[in-house]
């Protein structure tokens, strides 16, 4: 049994996700987590809110809540939209723990012993009005590029320039509205990656088999020059992992906490730490800890591409310069964007659809059958009303629902609620059988390879198998003069209904299970996964009892999809 590390790139806590930020990171991992513990081995599921950070502190600001209470707030809300898609982490954490904070403290203690942290002395705007440091999100004024009159310390909106605050005409404290804002030195915390550049190289090398959107993004920031710069890991924020600490090797670090990239992904190990708080396990460090068992483990990480840098430098230049013996990621499955309708998915403008009003329209595994059959792989993908409309239809009505209603309900009237008994199955049963075990092996092959739309690809193509065998065996125009025959191909179909449940449950987790409480209601064929000599067409054996599921999918009708592409054209309110 192997044993499978996957991680999700954890949600920024302000909001709430929309369908571009699922389909690039959690709704995959969990296709790949339930896949795997389908296959019978052993997974750790891992995702967390993302908490620390400015857009944290201004969200809150903006909802009028203290920070710490929005962000208890705003993870239950994720963690319940989470369920509702049926994402199946083992543990859904949060960045602001007190194990993150001790884990981040601790590391950056290690690489500051291994000579990887220095302290540097800087300017920047203080607001004596504010009482501390400002971050350049919290300075407006007047861009010097454009004359733009609400220009952010780092960049201009309307413009797009990048920006110093320095540059900014008539600045002012975003916060008080202060303008009497002046510059002083203030010491920072510096990760030194520059120092790391060939052990990091060295170890991209050789990671093999890396999709080419990730090693190509890593690579670009490696010999790009301004890639590996020395990076600035503190923040003159008061909501994060606090910089100054007891035992800390340094000291002025007061009023500062580290940047919020610096801790997010330390929140992938100390979310295990909370799952065992959780009592949900035993032993995080078999999972992380190369010492302690996690050698065969293999890591598997999930992300959208402008996240790749952080995972492919950054983060490895945390855990190897801890020198410490924690696990590093064997292979990260990175996306491109899914685009919405014609333009961009926008979370400051409220354009798309969101996790929370997708499923006040439809259930889960509608969603998740188009996003990952239509998954941004090799490159960009775009979401329509139209081709949603297609291919739920299409697939999962007409094909998968399809093919269920017919058998069960013509066996029903026929044979009555058991699978029949009698016939054998004859050479067009044979062939199906061959068939479908090549095109079982295939998805098994695209599914190990994260293959998203490959293994979307291939799982319909078995369910048009199906749908064409029983169109062509037809059990309804040979029940009349050899109903053994019938019988047969009514046997295998139920059997097929079982194989379809086994094997689409990645996807479509909530159909999946309805089915097969449906034709094995008494779990009589168990539920491995069915591969190999266990490809079984005789598990549900004559006589075993099954009902007719209620439709499993209805069709979207012109009107709704008129009326859902209206609704989400405009702003979220
Ligand atoms: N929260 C960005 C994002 O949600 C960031 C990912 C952190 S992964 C450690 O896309
Ligand atoms: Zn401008």
């Amino acid at each position: 049994m192997a044993r499978h590390l996957i991680t999700s790139a954890i949600p920024y806590i302000n909001g709430i996700k929309h369908l571009g930020n699922l389909v690039g990171s959690q709704l995959p991992a969990d296709l790949f987590a339930r896949y795997q513990r389908g296959r019978g081995h052993e997974v750790m599921f891992i995702c967390a809110t993302d908490e620390h950070g400015t857009p944290a502190e201004l969200a809150a600001a903006k909802a009028g809540k203290p920070v710490a209470e929005y962000c208890a707030e705003m993870h239950e809300v994720q963690a319940d939209i989470a369920r509702r898609f049926a994402l199946s982490f083992d543990h859904f954490g949060r960045s602001s723990s007190a194990h993150n904070q001790k884990l981040t403290q601790h590391l950056a203690v290690k690489l500051f012993e291994n000579g990887l942290i220095e302290e540097r002395s800087e300017t920047q705007m203080y607001s004596p009005t504010d009482g501390r440091y400002l971050p350049d999100r919290y300075i407006e004024g007047t861009c010097p590029n454009c004359g733009f009159e609400s220009a952010r310390g780092d960049q201009c909106d309307n413009c797009t320039k990048q920006l110093d605050p320095v540059d900014l005409i008539n600045p002012h404290s975003t916060i008080s509205g202060a303008t009497d804002l002046e510059m002083r030195e203030t010491k920072h915390l510096y990760l030194l990656q520059s120092k790391m550049r060939a052990q990091l190289e060295k170890w991209i090398d050789t990671r093999e088999g890396w999709p080419v959107l990730t090693t190509s993004i890593a690579k670009k920031w490696l010999t790009d020059g301004d890639g590996l710069q020395d990076r600035g890991i503190t923040r003159d924020l008061n909501w994060g992992v606090p910089a100054q600490f007891d035992g800390a090797p340094w000291s002025g670090m007061d009023g500062k906490v580290f940047y919020v990239w610096f801790d997010a992904p330390i929140e992938y190990i100390a979310c295990a730490m909370e799952w065992v708080d959780a009592g949900k396990g035993t032993d995080w460090e078999r999972w992380w800890r190369t010492d302690k068992g996690a050698e065969d483990v293999t890591y598997t990480q999930f992300m959208g591409k402008d996240n790749v840098p952080f995972h492919t430098l950054s983060f490895p230049a945390t855990i190897l310069g801890s020198d410490e013996p924690w696990k590093l990621v064997d292979y990260i499955k990175s996306f491109n964007y899914l685009n919405y309708d014609g333009g961009q998915f926008s979370t400051s403008r409220g354009r798309g659809v969101f996790m929370d009003q997708a499923l006040e329209i439809l259930p889960p595994d509608y969603w998740r059958w188009w996003l990952l059959s239509h998954a941004p792989e090799s490159s960009d993908a775009e979401f329509t009303w139209d081709n949603f409309q297609t291919s739920v239809n299409k697939d999962l009505a007409d094909v998968l629902g399809n093919f269920v209603s017919r058998v069960t309900k013509f066996c029903r009237s026929k044979f009555g609620e058991s699978v029949p008994e009698g016939g054998a199955y004859g050479e067009q049963e044979q062939a199906l059988i061959a068939d479908l075990a090549a095109r079982i092996a295939a998805y098994q092959a695209h599914m190990d390879a994260i293959e998203v739309r490959k293994s979307a690809q291939e799982l319909r193509a078995i369910w048009v198998t199906g749908n064409e065998y029983l169109q062509s065996a037809a059990p309804w125009a040979v029940f009349k003069e050899d109903p053994d025959r019938a019988a047969a191909i009514v046997r295998l179909s139920l059997n097929l209904i079982r194989l379809y449940a086994l094997l689409s449950a990645p996807f479509i987790p909530d159909a999946a299970a309805t089915l097969l409480a449906a034709v094995d209601p008494e779990d009589n064929s168990g539920q491995a996964w069915p591969t190999g000599a266990a490809v079984d067409f005789e598990a549900l054996p004559g006589g075993a009892p099954f009902s007719v599921p209620d439709n499993l999918f209805a069709k979207i009708e012109d009107a709704q999809r008129e009326d859902w592409q209206n609704r989400f054209a405009g702003v979220r309110d």
